[in-house]
């Protein structure tokens, strides 16, 4: 497929409500937006990088400057066969998997509609539905945090997953678990602590959790595995996890027992299917982490976690859940049994407003072919 133009679009939308983590809080999300034509045909994907480098050093700003001055010029103009082809054009682009992994989403997309097949179809999804839960924010208290999660259980969210930080931690969880003592819980930490810090955390491993996500630095594997040691609870790493050779790596370590898979955080769909079968193989269970994507993102996390080895809940909410607007004329809904359907139409499946695009645009740039 002969890549004939490329537009950016640099987005801030407001969320429906602040989100805090260990790492900071945030009222709007910023993601660039990835538009590619080829033969009369539209992709789309979404860069996940937000305006501030606190998940990951990728930022909303870096991402600009990756996209426009050598992943743009690494495709336009040329005939990229298929995402495989596209990371080999990109190879030389050290790190930046944020980038890389927007214009992957929007090449997935444009290949899926240029097939009439759906995204879902061609990473070898199975479900037409995905169990989902919901990724909640630090919030003023534990007995706010109470509340906010019982709002989340009426809506219909099957799993639980609330941030924790150093002094945010064993008490909110506790008062989450006396309120709600059969519901499917975990937490997030944001690489917030470190091995000795992180004895702090024993606590929790008396309250039946699903897993304690990232408590240790995303480059520190190792003191992960000596942690992990201390805990019958199970690890589970994010940030972590850059590359299928990393999760193998922790796997080999025990340094988690679980992995939460964003395409976003490891370069692309590609990286995560290889990851997911990488797992799979081991009997390690994943799950489609989240970073409150637009519906363009959204669809793609979808598709992902359709496949087998995603058998924990993934933090991919309904659309109302983060923005009273999003940018596709499609609203994802939680449906009665905490799952959300993945699109089925070609490609991602879904139609993006540009109108809406327009509207919370704040940058954009259009390279065509010369
Ligand atoms: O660590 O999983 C995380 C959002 C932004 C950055 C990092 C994380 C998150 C979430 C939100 O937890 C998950 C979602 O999109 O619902
Ligand atoms: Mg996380």
């Amino acid at each position: 497929m002969i890549i004939e133009e490329i537009a950016l679009y640099h987005l801030r939308m407001p969320l429906v409500a602040p989100f805090e983590t260990s790492f900071g809080r945030i009222t709007d999300r910023e993601c660039i937006l990835i538009r590619l034509r080829g033969e009369g045909l539209t992709g789309w994907g979404e860069c996940v990088a937000d305006r501030d480098p606190g998940y990951a050093y990728e930022t909303a700003g870096t991402a600009w400057h990756i996209l426009t001055e050598f992943l743009a010029p690494a495709i336009l103009g040329q005939d990229v066969a298929d995402p495989a082809d596209f990371q080999a054009r990109v190879a030389r682009v050290r790190g930046h998997p944020m980038a890389k992994a927007g214009v992957e989403l929007a090449l997935w997309d444009l290949l899926g509609r240029r097939e009439g097949r759906s995204l879902r179809e061609l990473l070898g999804g199975r479900r037409d539905g995905v169990e989902v839960g919901v990724s909640v924010g630090l919030q003023a208290s534990p007995a706010a945090l109470v509340e906010a999660v019982a709002r989340y259980l009426d809506q219909g969210y099957g799993r639980i997953k609330i941030k924790i930080k150093p002094g945010r931690d064993v008490a909110d969880a506790e008062a989450v678990r006396r309120a709600f003592p059969h519901i499917r819980l975990q937490v997030d930490a944001n690489s917030a602590y470190t091995l000795k810090t992180a004895a702090a955390l024993r606590p929790l491993d008396d309250l039946d959790l699903l897993l304690i996500e990232q408590p240790l630095a995303e480059d520190d594997m190792w003191d992960h595995s000596k942690l992990q040691t201390q805990f019958s609870t199970p690890i589970c790493l994010d940030e972590s996890i850059l590359s299928a050779r990393h999760a193998q790596q922790a796997l080999e370590m025990k340094a988690c027992r679980v992995i939460n898979i964003k395409a976003g955080r490891v370069g692309g769909l590609s990286q995560a299917v290889a990851i997911h079968d990488l797992c799979r193989t081991a009997g390690v269970p994943v799950w489609c982490g989240g970073m409150l994507e637009t519906g363009v993102g959204r669809a793609g996390n979808l598709a992902l976690a359709s496949l087998p080895g995603f058998t924990l809940p993934g933090d991919i909410s309904a659309t109302d859940r983060y923005y009273r607007q999003d940018i596709t004329q499609e609203q994802f809904v939680l449906n009665p049994d905490s799952t959300i359907n993945v699109p089925s139409g070609p490609g991602l499946g879904v139609t993006v407003d540009e109108g809406a695009v327009a509207k919370f645009c704040v940058k954009q740039c259009l390279l065509v072919r010369s």
